[in-house]
C-alpha cells in the first residue's frame, strides 16, 4: 500500500483527515495488503511494531552468546565452521531486523541503549547456560526449531519490511535447525556417555523452549490488538501447541526423550496434550533473575564499549567519503 501519510507534509493532519488515513490503513490490513514505512500507520501500531521488531533483534545478538561459549571447545572443525557461520547467521538477522526497526522511525543507538538499560527485552531463552557441547545441539533443534515455527508466519505480517527480513531469517534458521537436529542424532548414536550427555541437554532446553511462544493467551497483554493488525497471525497458544506437534515424532527419530511425563496423543483434539509450564520461572527469567541475565547483558554492555572505536572510525571513514564525492561533484580533486 501506499498513500501520502499526515505528518509527511508541511502541516499536522485534521481530525477528519486522520479518520480517512485511518480507514486508508484499515482496509490495507484488511485486504492482507503490506504497510510500507511512509504509509500513514497508527501511533500504537508503529509502538507495537518497534516493541516486538527491537525485542527481536535484540535476541539475535544476545542469542550469539550462548553458542559462542563453545565455539574454542567445538569437537571438530567441520563442527567449528559450522558453529562460526552459524553464529555469525545470527549477527546478521539482528542487523536485518535493526534496520527494519528504522524504518519506523527509530534508531539503533536508541534501541541499543534500551537493551543495555533493560528498558527493552530480549528473548528469555538466553538466560540458560550452555553446559555441554550437546547444548548447541539442543539450542539448534529446539531453539531454533520454536523459532521458525513462530517466525514463518511473521512472514505474512502486515509491515512490509519486518515480513521481508523474515523471509530471509526463516530459510536461515530452518538451517541452523537442521544442524542442531544432525548434531544431536550424531550423539545419541554415539556412546553411552554422548547419548546421555544429548538428552540431558533437551532435558534442560524443553520447557524454556515452550516458554519462548510467550506467555498464554489469557495473559498474553498484546497478542489480541497484534492479532487484528495481522502483525501477529496466532496466538502464543497455538504455536506452541504446533511446536510441541512437530518435536515428538523428531524426538521418537532421534531415539531421545521429552522431559514431560504428561506427553500424549490426543486422538480427539487431534494434537499431544502436554504437562503444565512453570511460568513463575518464565516470570522470574523477565524480572532479570535467570541465570544468565546479568552475564550476557554485561557482556553485551562491554562489547558494545569495545567496538566504540570501530563506531567511531566507521563514521570518520563515511564523512570522509562523503566530502570526497561532493568535492568531485563541484569539480575538485579529492
Ligand atoms: N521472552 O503479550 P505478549 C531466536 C513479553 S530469537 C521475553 O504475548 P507479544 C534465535 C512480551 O514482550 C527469538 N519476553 O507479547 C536467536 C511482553 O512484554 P512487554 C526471538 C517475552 O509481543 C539466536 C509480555 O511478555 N523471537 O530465535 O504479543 C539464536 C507479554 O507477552 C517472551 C522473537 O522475538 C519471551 N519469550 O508476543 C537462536 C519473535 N514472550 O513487551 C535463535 C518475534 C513474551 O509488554 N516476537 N514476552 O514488556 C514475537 O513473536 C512476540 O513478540 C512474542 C511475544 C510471541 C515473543
Amino acid at each position: 500500500m501506499t498513500t501520502v501519510l499526515p505528518g509527511h507534509g508541511p502541516e499536522a493532519p485534521g481530525e477528519a483527515e486522520t479518520e480517512a488515513f485511518q480507514a486508508v490503513f484499515d482496509a490495507a490490513v484488511a485486504a492482507d495488503e503490506r504497510i510500507e514505512p511512509r504509509d500513514w500507520m497508527p501511533d500504537a501500531y508503529r509502538a507495537t511494531l518497534v516493541r516486538q521488531i527491537a525485542q527481536h533483534a535484540h535476541s539475535e545478538i544476545i542469542g550469539m552468546q550462548p553458542e559462542a561459549n563453545w565455539i574454542s571447545r567445538a569437537p571438530s572443525l567441520r563442527r567449528k565452521a559450522i558453529l562460526l557461520a552459524k553464529v555469525q547467521d545470527e549477527a546478521g538477522h539482528g542487523l536485518y531486523l535493526y534496520s527494519a526497526a528504522e524504518t519506523l522511525g527509530t534508531g539503533r543507538d536508541e534501541l541499543l541503549d534500551k537493551l543495555h538499560t533493560g528498558r527493552q527485552k530480549y528473548s528469555s531463552i538466553f538466560n540458560y547456560p550452555t553446559l555441554t557441547w550437546a547444548d548447541v545441539g539442543a539450542i539448534g533443534w529446539l531453539v531454533d526449531g520454536a523459532a521458525i515455527t513462530n517466525q514463518v508466519p511473521l512472514c505474512r505480517c502486515s509491515y512490509g519490511p519486518y515480513a521481508r527480513a523474515m523471509i530471509r531469517i526463516c530459510k536461515e534458521e530452518s538451517f541452523h535447525q537442521r544442524q542442531g537436529y544432525e548434531l544431536l542424532l550424531a550423539l545419541s548414536r554415539g556412546t553411552e556417555a554422548q547419548k546421555a550427555m544429548a538428552q540431558d541437554a533437551v532435558d534442560r532446553w524443553w520447557w524454556p523452549s515452550l516458554m519462548m511462544f510467550g506467555p498464554p493467551d489469557d495473559e498474553s497483554a498484546h497478542s489480541a490488538q497484534s492479532m487484528a493488525w495481522k502483525i501477529k497471525r496466532h496466538s502464543n497458544d497455538e504455536l506452541r501447541q504446533r511446536f510441541v506437534d512437530i518435536c515428538v515424532p523428531q524426538a521418537e527419530s532421534l531415539g531421545l526423550t521429552l522431559p514431560d511425563p504428561e506427553l500424549r496423543w490426543n486422538e480427539e483434539r487431534g494434537h499431544h496434550d502436554f504437562g503444565p509450564i512453570d511460568w513463575s520461572e518464565f516470570q522470574q527469567v523477565l524480572k532479570g533473575n535467570g541465570p544468565c541475565n546479568e552475564q550476557r547483558i554485561s557482556q553485551r554492555r562491554a562489547a558494545h564499549e569495545n567496538g566504540a572505536w570501530v563506531r567511531e572510525a566507521a563514521a570518520v571513514y563515511a564523512g570522509k567519503h562523503a566530502t570526497e564525492h561532493t568535492g568531485a561533484r563541484n569539480g575538485e580533486a579529492a
